[in-house]
């Protein structure tokens, strides 16, 4: 039977560039949308395939009837989502080919007019790309969706966003409990409870895309989905990671969910999270604990307390007034909560980034000096990639960031210059004492 709506998702990998062939995995933002297009009566499916050329692939989507295609796509995969897309286009020009994700929310005019592409949905796009693929099966005219960009006269077209999405994410069906992510992929995937962040970190799109607010599913959904993902599970300790921007941002929220998984706590499962640490006490560490959360994972982002301040980490309001006094607490409350959550049994990880506005450095010094007094089991670090709909993307040249966007788009859209040269940032294996516990597998 042909299913006339596919989704796929891109993961980009250096071989995959050399070779130019194309590797998918399952989304789960797409598979949110597959979920709910099936609550309204239309089948889609996922193309997932391992190394393939772009030509094979589109030949595959054309075969399987499709005539929707959705991709979701990211600064770094977009460079190989053209080359589907235009071998697509070659293959049945009539094939709809819709991006949707961040990039295609803050880089819709450069995707439009760089890629061989039908539109971009901007934003989180349940209810809109359902009312796209009604409009494109019922008439043919899909073109006044809300939240659609699109070219005309080779100019980008924008589309308000329409009604507001519903306040309740649980209107949403689960993508899980729907049959829409395979059992074997179920955990890989991860669980997501809740959008969005309070915070305004000016590196930071997702929190923009949500407008700084947060949503939650209830608590009684999330359940249902970890029993389901747990029953998933065919031998443990499994791994399952919560993939929001803070899983502890609410913590009379975060104490109530975790007592009640640990009312009747996985068999096979264990938890994970990336989440601000910095409001945590000892209750709630130890009501994660119960509930099976075994993996802590937190930006420290910087250890230097006027770079914190630039970036918004804390507050928004400008902090050489008082010393960085807000910063400062931030980082004494990090150790603390570092120290706690190792006491009870967590595995703790730090993430850095370096390259931030306005460091030198010998503040990226301060940040290793302070990755080492936190004492974490595991510590990575990235260096700043800019992204639009970041505040840094704006004042990027008053920092003195130089951005080049490169004809093949790779290995992400826009390659970041930072203002001084990170590769003078001394290796942590010289600083830190306990480097054998960062490759230590703690399952
Ligand atoms: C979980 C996660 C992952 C998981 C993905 C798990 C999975 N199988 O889905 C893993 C760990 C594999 C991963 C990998 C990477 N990730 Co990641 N990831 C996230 C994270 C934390 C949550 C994403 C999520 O699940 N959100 C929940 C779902 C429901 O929302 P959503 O994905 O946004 O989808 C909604 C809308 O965006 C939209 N939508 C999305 N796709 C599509 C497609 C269509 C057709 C339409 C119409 C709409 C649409 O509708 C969806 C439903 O409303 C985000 C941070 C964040 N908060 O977004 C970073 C994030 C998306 N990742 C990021 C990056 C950079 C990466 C990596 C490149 C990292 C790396 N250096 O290796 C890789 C590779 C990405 C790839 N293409 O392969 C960046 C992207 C930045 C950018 N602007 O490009 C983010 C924002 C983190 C960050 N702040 O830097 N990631």
């Amino acid at each position: 039977m042909d299913i006339p709506i596919g989704f796929a998702w891109i993961t980009p990998s250096e071989p995959d560039f050399v070779s130019r062939r194309i590797t998918t995995g399952c989304h789960l933002g797409c598979a949110y949308l597959s979920a709910y297009l099936k609550q309204h009566g239309y089948e889609s499916d996922f193309f997932i395939v391992k190394s393939e050329s772009p030509d094979s692939f589109a030949r595959r989507i054309a075969r399987a009837g499709t005539r929707v295609v959705g991709l979701s796509v990211d600064d770094a995969n977009f460079y190989a989502v053209r080359w589907l897309t235009e071998s697509i286009k070659k293959i049945d020009p009539s094939i709809l080919i819709i991006l949707g994700g961040l990039t295609a929310t803050f880089s819709d005019d450069l995707l439009l007019k760089n890629s061989s592409i039908d539109g971009c949905l901007r934003s989180y796009s349940e209810s809109n790309f359902l009312e796209l693929v009604e409009a494109f099966f019922n008439s043919g005219d899909y073109s006044r969706t809300p939240g659609l960009s699109r070219l005309s006269g080779g100019e980008t077209i924008r589309n308000p966003y329409g009604r507001k999405g519903p306040g309740d994410l649980d209107l949403f069906p689960s993508p899980y409990l729907s049959g829409i992510i395979p059992n074997n992929l179920a955990v890989d995937v991860g669980i997501s409870t809740s959008r969005g962040c309070a915070y305004k970190c000016t590196f930071c799109n997702p929190t923009s895309m949500h407008g700084h607010q947060v949503m939650y599913h209830s608590d009684e959904r999330v359940i249902e989905e970890l029993r389901y993902m747990d029953s998933c599970v065919a031998e443990g300790p499994r791994l399952l990671l919560f993939n929001e921007d803070a899983f502890a941002l609410n913590l009379a929220r975060t104490k109530r969910l975790c007592k009640k998984i640990a009312a009747s706590p996985p068999r096979k499962l264990i938890f994970g999270c990336e989440t601000r640490i910095e409001h945590l006490d000892e209750e709630v560490l130890r009501v994660m604990y119960a509930a099976g959360f075994r993996y802590l994972k937190f930006g420290l982002e910087s250890g230097n307390p006027r770079v914190l301040n630039i970036i918004k980490k804390v507050r928004a309001e400008d902090g050489s007034r008082d010393g960085y006094a807000a910063e400062k607490e931030y980082l004494h409350k990090l150790q603390k909560v570092v120290g706690l959550a190792k006491k009870i049994g967590f595995h703790t990880v730090a993430g850095a980034v370096f390259g931030l506005p306005g460091e030198r450095l010998e503040d990226s010094i301060d940040t290793l000096d302070m990755v080492c007094r936190l004492d974490v089991d595991e510590y990575y670090h990235n260096f700043l990639y800019i992204f639009p709909g970041t505040e840094i993307f704006n004042t990027k040249e008053r920092w003195g960031y130089r951005l080049e966007v490169r004809d093949d788009f790779y290995p992400t859209i826009y390659r970041t210059y930072w203002p001084y040269p990170v590769e003078l940032i001394p290796r942590i294996e010289g600083k830190i004492r306990h480097i054998q516990r960062q490759s230590r597998c703690f399952l």
